[in-house]
């Protein structure tokens, strides 16, 4: 591959339905890499940070050195780790890597090991106000092909859950303007689920592949509980049971349960994810690309993963770019301990701004042999979508105590 120099970056700002944001790296052989920077509700500060404290350092760089590169801005930084450094590190290592394997004119999952597998299995959402509703969006998505379905649903004596969506409003948690204020009720929750998926199970039978988002709402006991009710109907994984600051509060659900466990897409770095690692507390690394430090830094993660029987389970809702699900797909394609990949449909407005390489077949996203990570982004079409701020919600108990979101 021919020395280059990193000769210009700059980030684009665009908000086709939603914020994203994308960071393109120029070079003097007139290959440029695409990485995203886009972190729900905190854009602004990625944005900031790559354009004050990265962009300025990257420029005359050979965007070849990807490992130099990645520890400059990590090991070289004295202020480590963190959502918004982990994201801005993210967009430049997945640029560096778009560069370099269109530089050796080979898709990106050949400099990743080559294929491990010709389709990626995916996940999507199916949600609905009530039970009945929920039961019915599974059968669409199950018509749509999807083996494998997340399973969220209204909760009898609470206003709004998360992962529902009012109408057929296509699910975007983030809202214009300071944060809504939502209110929550564990113990309803709690009695509401198990049967949920029980008639879930009764009404599809075995043949689907179930997950569930508890989204960090429970303690670890009410997560044990929990786990342990839903042991009958066989999930696939029961996601983010608890918030897992404290990484050794899993060990009291894995006393009692032996569901799979998938954490961390809000994790952002290895250390996040040390006990649970090592104790085999979980089953599926949640944390994507795009905020665990782009490529350099999940293929460190999954392979020591893979050491434990760890497998991926990226993060991969519509509030991350298609730049990301294109390159998280080489990486799910390459490595050997791929477990599954979040896919949300995105709405045709960002399908008008980004081009990707990938489509969905029967359950699976195949990716094609476009040189790089096979995703570009429309600049034009991406000015006719200005910046908007938004954030996420804010959740209470109800009795006004501030609680996950
Ligand atoms: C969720 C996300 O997809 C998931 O598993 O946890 O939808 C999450 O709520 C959003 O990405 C937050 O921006
Ligand atoms: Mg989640």
């Amino acid at each position: 591959m021919e020395k280059m120099k990193i000769t210009e970056a700059r980030v684009i700002v665009c908000s086709p339905g939603r914020n994203f944001v994308t960071l393109k790296i120029f070079t003097d052989q007139g290959i440029y890499g695409l990485g995203d920077a886009t972190l729900n509700g905190r854009e602004k500060a990625v944005v900031t940070y790559l354009e004050e404290y990265c962009i300025p350092a990257l420029l005359g760089r050979d965007p070849g050195n990807t490992e130099d590169i990645w520890h400059y801005f990590y090991s070289g930084v004295y202020w480590k780790r963190g959502a918004i450094t982990m994201t801005a590190i993210a967009a430049i290592d997945m640029a560096l890597w778009d560069i370099k394997a269109k530089a050796l004119n080979t898709p990106l999952y050949n400099l990743l090991g080559g294929k491990s597998r010709d389709r990626v299995m995916v996940y999507t959402h199916a949600y609905g106000k009530h039970l009945m509703e929920t039961i019915e969006k599974v059968g669409q998505e199950k018509e749509r092909g999807y083996c494998a379905i997340r399973i969220q649903s209204g909760i009898p004596g609470i206003d709004h859950t998360y992962g529902v969506t009012e109408g057929n409003k296509p699910y975007e948690p983030a809202q214009r303007g300071i944060p809504r204020e939502y209110s929550w009720d564990t113990a309803k929750y709690l009695n509401f689920i198990p049967g949920l998926f029980a008639e879930v199970r009764k009404a599809f039978g075995e043949e689907i592949h179930l997950l569930h988002d508890v989204h960090h709402r429970c303690t670890p006991v009410e997560a044990a509980r929990l786990a342990k009710e839903l042991e009958p109907y066989h999930l696939f994984w029961l996601e983010d049971p608890v918030s897992a600051e404290l990484q050794e509060g899993l060990r009291l659900i894995r006393k009692h349960s032996v569901i799979p466990i998938a954490i961390g897409e809000v994790f952002n770095s290895v250390y996040d994810y040390t006990t649970l690692i090592t104790e085999q507390l979980i089953d599926y690394i949640r944390m994507p690309l795009v905020h665990g430090g782009g490529i350099t830094h999940l293929l460190k993660v999954a392979a020591m993963a893979s050491v434990y029987h760890i497998q991926t389970g990226f993060h991969g809702a519509t509030d991350l770019s298609p730049v990301n699900m294109a390159a998280a797909l080489h990486f799910d394609t390459a490595i050997h301990n791929f477990g599954l990949q979040e896919y949300m449909p995105y709405p045709d407005l960002v399908q008008e701004v980004f081009r990707t390489n990938y489509r969905f077949e029967k359950g699976y996203m195949v990716i094609d042999d476009t040189p790089g990570i096979g995703a570009d982004i429309d600049e034009e079409a991406a000015q006719k979508y200005p910046y908007s701020a938004a954030c996420l919600p804010v959740n209470r108990k109800t009795d006004g105590t501030l609680f996950y979101w």
